[in-house]
């Protein structure tokens, strides 16, 4: 049986996805924060994540990079992606309009102020197509709490991770960003938040953060 570690800063951030996979494949993992910038050099891309993947006589096969990647090796590896190609690829389309729209608020919030407006609006155009997007795919599964079928896949866990990033952790960027992610949430995507953060497959990861679900009633 492999066992894990998983390498990033001691923040959600670009990890928790992989965190809550490794979690609900219920394999024996573990958080490493390396000391930064010292660590650097030693990671194969100067970057984190970086997932470690031990045999049972503790040899490391797999040291892998980039959060994306990591993120559907672990999906993959313990179901929670489709074999089906296909069936994968419409999980994966939704993913990475999580990443385009993560890497559009950063590039609003470090524009030049003639841009600002601009890149804002890019921002929050790119972030309402998506809830618009992912509310109906929750409406065409019946609206109940999960994107495909009746149980917990990647793309669950994938856009939970998302808006908690936004919505807990948005604001040491921007401090209005998590009222306004607040504003937009549609009853579907309230319901999948709730019914990912109760999944006991969840709960040892889900437990060492603010419930999203509180946040957002608070
Ligand atoms: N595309 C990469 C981006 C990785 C990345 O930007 N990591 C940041 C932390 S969120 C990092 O390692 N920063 C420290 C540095 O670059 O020295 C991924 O998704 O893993």
């Amino acid at each position: 049986m492999s066992t894990f570690t998983l390498r990033y800063f001691n923040i959600p951030g670009l990890a928790e996805t992989s965190r809550l996979l490794l979690t609900a494949a219920k394999v024996e993992w573990a958080d490493e924060h390396p000391e930064w910038p010292q660590e650097k050099p030693n990671q194969p891309f100067g970057r984190l994540p970086v997932l470690i993947q031990k045999s049972a006589d503790g040899k490391a096969d797999l040291v892998l990079s980039e959060s994306v990647t990591i993120e559907r090796y672990i999906a993959r590896t313990y179901g929670f992606l489709p074999a089906d190609p296909l069936k994968a690829a419409l999980q994966e389309q939704v993913r990475d309009r999580f990443t385009d729209i993560v890497v559009a608020f950063f590039i609003s919030i470090l524009a030049h102020e003639e841009r600002k407006e601009e890149l804002v609006t890019k921002f929050e155009t790119l972030l309402s197509k998506q809830i618009e997007i992912t509310s109906q795919a929750l409406r065409d599964n019946g609206n109940n709490g999960h994107f495909f079928g009746d149980d917990l896949t990647y793309i669950d866990i994938a856009a939970y991770a998302f808006f908690q990033f936004m919505i807990v952790s948005g604001k040491e960027h921007k401090e209005s960003v998590p009222e306004l992610v607040k504003s937009l949430l549609t009853p579907e995507l309230h319901k999948l938040i709730s019914v990912v953060e109760a999944n006991p497959l969840l709960e040892v990861q889900v437990a060492k953060r603010d419930k999203l679900v509180s946040v957002l009633s608070a």
